[in-house]
């Protein structure tokens, strides 16, 4: 399975190209819109998300509300885009219409500058618009049906966020199902009440003073099971393409899996995870230090992926920078922009996990069907359950 994106943050859609779902998968539209509602909520998000209501369209591959095989075509559009006709046009604008907007001062921390200098262009709007983080919204949507794949295994994918700026949660281990259920209520998604009361009073003084703050989310995924991904070449391996996919985040700058960097200070004993055999004699850990993977493959307990997300550099205080056509330094542009993003972020995250599982899932299983797939998967089952 595959996909692309397509978009600029105030262009008039997003959307994506879906290739290789199996026919006759079950898409609800409503679920795909909830995981979009999920992703416009959390405190500290900027005026934008008061423009925009984001709603999925399916123009391709889903009929009467199943796969058919075919590529999945999928648009969320930018209500904001009505101020931005003109400004982002496709046709050639005179005058005014080409110099409105128009970006010569970069961001420090942003794609601006790197980009106007690779693709040669002395409007950084042409960069910004597309490093813009709205792209999340579509990838949610992608994700959304990953979700519907894996749900059909019974695997349950959930987030939540562990730390703002110099806040840190304390660990509250829960089902995945209470995680789900208290991070919908919470305003920051975080388990710990006292944290994020700490995490909502520091992102408003982030807020009163122009600044922004990053933080970590995780994710877990439960059901999985033992064998997604592979140990034999380097881009199979299944940890080293959830950390590509955290990766891709805008604004992520660091990946865990498991104990992550906890596993330096560690000796050994206290690193790997001991084989047992559980209650029904199937193949288990004592523990889950590995976060679900060993060897670049999930060994069936759930998956433990961390990622780092750097503080929004658009900033109401910006840092110095260069203007691009009379070369003197200036404070940066300042672009309408989120004080800290990282709620939103656990549900991106949750997205490109779930969308990295089920492309791991179709290519363990196959099929050009749901029917054909799952057959595979419970013979595959049985061979488990034998070993
Ligand atoms: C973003 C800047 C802001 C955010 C945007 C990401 O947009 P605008 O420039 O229109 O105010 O609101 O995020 C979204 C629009 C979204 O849907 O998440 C940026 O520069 O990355």
């Amino acid at each position: 399975m595959r996909y692309l994106t397509a978009g600029e943050s105030h262009g008039p859609q997003l959307t994506a190209i879906i290739e290789g779902v199996p026919s006759n998968l079950p898409i609800s539209i409503e679920k795909v819109n909830e995981q979009l509602k999920r992703r416009m909520k959390g405190y500290g998000r900027g005026r934008r998300m008061q423009i925009e209501s984001d709603e999925v369209r399916i123009v391709g591959g889903v009929r009467h509300g199943r796969t058919t095989g075919a590529p999945i075509c999928l648009v969320v559009e930018n209500r904001d885009w009505t101020h931005w006709e003109k400004i982002m046009s496709p046709e050639p604008q005179e005058g005014e219409g080409e110099e409105k907007r128009r970006v010569s001062r970069p961001r420090p921390g942003h794609a601006d500058l790197n980009g106007a200098l690779k693709y040669n262009q002395r409007d950084m709007r042409n960069i910004l618009e597309r490093s813009s983080a709205r792209e999340t919204a579509i990838r949610v949507a992608v994700g959304a049906v990953g979700r519907q794949l894996l749900e059909q295994f019974e695997i349950t994918v959930g987030g939540q966020v562990l730390q703002i700026g110099e806040v840190t949660a304390k660990r509250i281990d829960v089902g995945i199902h209470e995680l789900i259920e208290k991070t919908e209520s919470s305003p920051v998604r975080c388990l710990d009440e006292e944290a994020a009361r700490k995490m909502m009073e520091l992102i408003d003084k982030a807020k009163a003073d122009g600044d922004s703050l990053g933080g970590i989310v995780e994710v877990q995924a439960e059901g999985l099971p033992i064998g997604l991904g592979s140990h034999v070449q380097w881009d199979r391996k299944l940890d080293a393409r959830l950390a590509q996919a955290i990766m891709s985040i805008q604004a992520f700058k660091g990946v865990e899996i498991g104990i992550g960097f906890e596993a330096a200070g560690r000796p050994g004993s206290q690193v790997h995870d001991e084989i047992i055999l559980d209650d029904e004699g199937n193949y288990t850990r004592k523990t889950n230090r590995a976060g679900g993977l060993e060897g670049g493959m999930s060994n069936g307990l759930p998956v433990i992926v961390r990622g780092v997300m750097k503080p929004i550099p658009t900033l109401y205080k910006p840092l110095n920078s260069i203007d691009i056509d009379t070369k003197e330094a200036f404070t940066a542009s300042i672009e309408r922009s989120d004080s800290c993003a990282v709620p939103a972020a656990s549900v991106v995250a949750e997205a490109v996990v779930c969308w990295t599982l089920a492309e791991a899932f179709m290519e363990k299983f196959g099929g050009d069907s749901l029917e054909e797939m799952k057959a595979n998967y419970d013979r595959y089952l049985e061979h488990v359950a034998r070993f």
